[in-house]
């Protein structure tokens, strides 16, 4: 039995079948549990050792959870770490109440207890899950886990595969570097680490053949790593990004760009010859561009002419925002090392930028800077109402601007209308760039909307948006 038979093994009938009923309206609920524990994992060679992580059943990543679009996943989480958790099911379309926000959306999972998530999965996509509790630290040290919602009818294709990247400051023991909220990396680029790993492991040599046809999900799960990847001599075409279909297109300049939180679904034509090896190379931070992984050709090809099936994904349901009657909204982020912020409102109180620095704040959105999740609303808005937020970065550093519990149409970038109004729900917003997006409030609830480079997110930079009747 493979893994993916052994998991689906799990689905329970919820809705009783009674005779008569059509089939068409039982509902599949996949059942797991996870337990958010202490682990290790060997995250870089062997002549190392392994590395004291934290993980979902003590791995990393954590097991990943593959179900079907219009299923119902049902998770149980049991925490087993020394601190409070939540789990946030990161791009899901789901009721507020299950969306893992600590004090917002439920109480924290304390040590030692559990909570119960169920939630019907209304989009197909390549999706994550990790706690929305001290985030910055717990993804930090390894938890995480790819939410896979396969369409009813998938491409064909010869692999799928899931790489989960990820970046880890260790020592020369491979211990993580303490220090989380180490303050040069929340006021700057955030906690860049040293080592980076695809799946929990340090890449090396990726092995395929001529002719194969992959399709590759990638999941950014890293604190602040922002990955430009480029494939040389291969042309990998775009698919979906954030878990949403895009008409399938080559990266722009060859370049796969994936912010934290980001996923992006590529088709990789396996076009080298036999023998053959080709580095895939991050280019994003110019002076330390690195060789990721190599695809490296076996002798033997699979076939000698590419397939040529269909490769374009079937929309998702999502509500189209209607931009006459939308409520528009100038979202400026601001703050930083080499920023211009004086001042800014934290806790209803306006402060001086040397009184947030002494309390570790750095970032505010609209002159605010967050202290925990529980928040004012930037917004208000009434359910079914669409919203335009015009962002602007005022800073000297990107910022990847992620909404809960919704998708968002991305319309324009520094003013120019983006080519395919891409479905997100994580958007990268470089320095000094404006980017427009576009939704509809259908979800009643407390939502947040925040910078998911997690040292930004803990030192001010993070919102709510409230839709309620
Ligand atoms: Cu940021």
């Amino acid at each position: 039995m493979n893994r993916r038979n052994f998991l689906r093994g799990t689905a329970i009938l919820t809705c009783g079948l009674l005779p008569g009923t059509p089939p068409v309206s039982a509902t599949q609920v996949q059942a797991f549990s996870l337990s958010a524990e202490p682990g290790q994992a060997q995250l870089v060679p062997e002549e190392y050792p392994a590395t004291d992580v934290w993980g979902y059943n003590g791995l990393v990543p954590g097991p990943e959870l593959r179900t079907r679009q219009g299923e119902t996943l049902h998770v149980t989480v049991r925490n087993r770490l020394p601190e409070e958790t939540t789990v946030h099911w990161h791009g899901i379309r789901l009721p507020n109440a299950m969306d893992g926000v600590p004090h917002v959306t439920q109480p924290p999972i304390a040590p030692g207890s559990a909570f119960t998530y169920e939630f019907p999965l209304p989009d197909a996509g390549t999706f994550w899950y990790h706690p929305h509790m001290n985030s910055i630290e717990q993804v930090g040290r390894g938890m995480y886990g790819a939410l896979i919602v396969e369409e009813p009818d998938p491409p064909t294709v010869d692999r799928e595969l899931v790489w989960i990247l990820d970046d880890w400051r260790l020592d020369m023991d491979a211990r993580i570097v303490e220090g989380f909220d180490n303050r040069h990396d929340l006021s700057h680029g955030g906690r860049i680490g040293n080592a980076v790993t695809i799946n929990g492991e340090f890449p090396d040599i990726f092995r395929t053949r001529s002719g194969e046809r992959i399709r590759l999900r990638l999941i950014n799960a890293a604190n602040s790593r922002i990955f430009a990847l480029e494939f040389p001599s291969h042309e990998p075409q775009v698919i979906a990004i954030d878990g949403h279909p895009v008409p399938p297109h080559p990266a722009d300049s060859g370049v796969v760009t994936l912010a934290p939180s980001m996923r992006m679904d590529l088709i990789l034509d396996m076009t080298g010859s036999p023998g053959q090896k080709f580095p895939v190379v991050d280019r994003y931070y110019r002076q330390s561009a690195y060789r990721l992984i190599d695809l490296a050709y076996e002798e033997a090809p699979l076939r000698a002419n590419l397939p040529d099936h269909g490769i374009q994904l079937p929309a998702n349901p999502l509500p189209e925002p209607d931009p006459e009657s939308a409520i528009i909204r100038t979202v400026e982020l601001e703050g930083g090392a080499m920023g211009a912020m004086d001042g800014a409102t934290l806790n209803g109180k306006w402060q001086d930028i040397r009184a947030l620095v002494r309390q570790g704040k750095f970032w505010a959105i609209n002159g605010t800077v967050s202290d925990g999740h529980v928040l004012d609303p930037l917004q208000h808005l009434k359910p079914g109402q669409s919203m335009v937020l015009d962002m602007r970065n005022n800073t000297a550093w990107p910022h990847v601007m992620h909404l809960h519990g919704h998708a968002f149409r991305v319309l324009a970038r520094n003013g120019e209308p983006t080519r395919f109004r891409e479905w997100q729900d994580s958007v990268l917003v470089e320095r000094h760039e404006t980017v427009q997006i576009a939704f509809v409030a259908d979800s009643p609830g407390d939502w947040m909307f925040h910078c998911h480079m997690l040292g930004h997110q803990m030192s001010g930079m993070m919102s709510l948006i409230r839709i309620k009747a």
